[in-house]
């Protein structure tokens, strides 16, 4: 029995109809939602420069074993080339689906950025802000910096007092890092608001990468230039302000008593001065970041989209006048 050639060709017709709608209602199956254990993060850390950056690296460290992520860890010694040569080493690396930068710079990652971008890694900023457009990354979590300055005048406002005016000495973070331009801005905007002391910054010295030795020397040598004239220390950091401590001991000074010093970080060393009076204040930042940006990390992962620019750091602060036992108290619950 032969078929007409129409028929066939009818039936042909309708059996493409049929195929094409099922492919084109047959939705692609949504891809799997990825988890931690599909992570492989390239973690591109400043380096290791005071108590709080070994908080940070450990908080990242430990994370990453307790969720199973994949950490590949790079210490870039505080330098922006060592962090460009990281970046382009994890965009190549074909394992590599997330990269968290804590930035030692402002600026100059802007052609990385592009290019993580381009190879469809997922980039996350911890710790410190940089000058980058926000679409170059999904999210930036890391402190308030400017906020930070204004508690720390406020603090050293509260310290002083009793002072009709005071010169305050800063000893500043590394020049290229966020944390220390904008404590330092922010503390310098709030310096009007005492109104029971009239501050002024004396002078103000970055230590480079941090360095407390540097921070020391500095230290020593403001007491030389300034003999008599110092009644206040701002440290961007606990290492710096303990730095400075320990020079203002050494002049035949007392810290805490003859000049008053204040602190950023509140670590447990940081803790230690507060407690033995030579610290007067401690303005708290967080180190404990891995979490929130791993979290942000495996969103993007799953096209998770809507994510604020920026999420800012909940944090404290610390004072001597709370007295040695319930500063033992606070530090003995504290992770660093
Ligand atoms: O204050 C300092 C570290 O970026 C908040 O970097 C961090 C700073 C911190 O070297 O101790």
């Amino acid at each position: 029995m032969t078929m007409s050639r129409s028929l066939r060709i009818a039936m042909t017709l309708g059996v493409a109809v049929m195929v094409a709608a099922c492919s084109s209602t047959a939705t692609t199956a949504p891809a799997a939602k990825k988890a931690y254990k599909d992570m492989t993060v390239g973690f591109i850390q400043t380096g290791s420069e005071s108590g709080w950056r070994a908080a940070n690296t450990s908080s990242f460290k430990e994370t990453a074993t307790a969720d199973g992520i994949t950490l590949k860890f790079y210490d870039s010694q505080n330098k922006i080339e060592n962090q460009i040569t990281a970046f382009n080493q994890y965009i190549q690396d074909p394992a590599v689906n997330v990269i968290v930068l804590a930035a030692v710079g402002t600026t100059g990652y802007d052609d990385v950025l592009k290019a993580a971008k381009a190879a469809h890694k997922v980039v996350v900023i911890e710790d410190r802000r940089i000058e980058a457009d926000a679409s170059l990354y999904y999210t930036y979590i890391g402190s308030d910096f400017i906020k930070e300055g204004h508690e720390g005048e406020a603090a050293m406002c509260d310290l002083l007092k009793g002072k009709a005016t005071a010169n305050v000495i800063e000893i500043g973070g590394d020049q290229a890092a966020s944390a220390a331009i904008d404590r330092h801005k922010g503390f310098a905007e709030a310096l009007p608001n005492c109104t029971t002391t009239a501050m002024t910054v004396l002078d103000y010295q970055n230590a480079p990468g941090w360095d407390p030795v540097q921070g020391k020397s500095i230290m020593e040598a403001f007491l030389k230039k300034y003999t008599g004239k110092i009644d206040a220390v701002m440290g961007h950091n606990d290492e710096l302000s303990i730095a400075a401590i320990q020079a203002i001991d050494a002049s035949g000074l007392k810290a805490g008593k003859d000049v008053q010093v204040i602190g950023f970080d509140a670590t447990a060393d940081g803790f230690k001065y507060l407690i033995n009076g030579e610290l007067g204040a401690d303005i708290e930042c967080n180190p404990l970041l891995a979490p929130q940006v791993y979290k942000a990390a495996l969103d993007a992962l799953n096209g998770v989209t809507g994510q604020q620019a920026w999420t800012p750091s909940q944090e404290g602060q610390f004072f001597a006048a709370q007295g040695a036992t319930a500063l033992q108290a606070i530090l003995a619950t504290r992770k660093y």
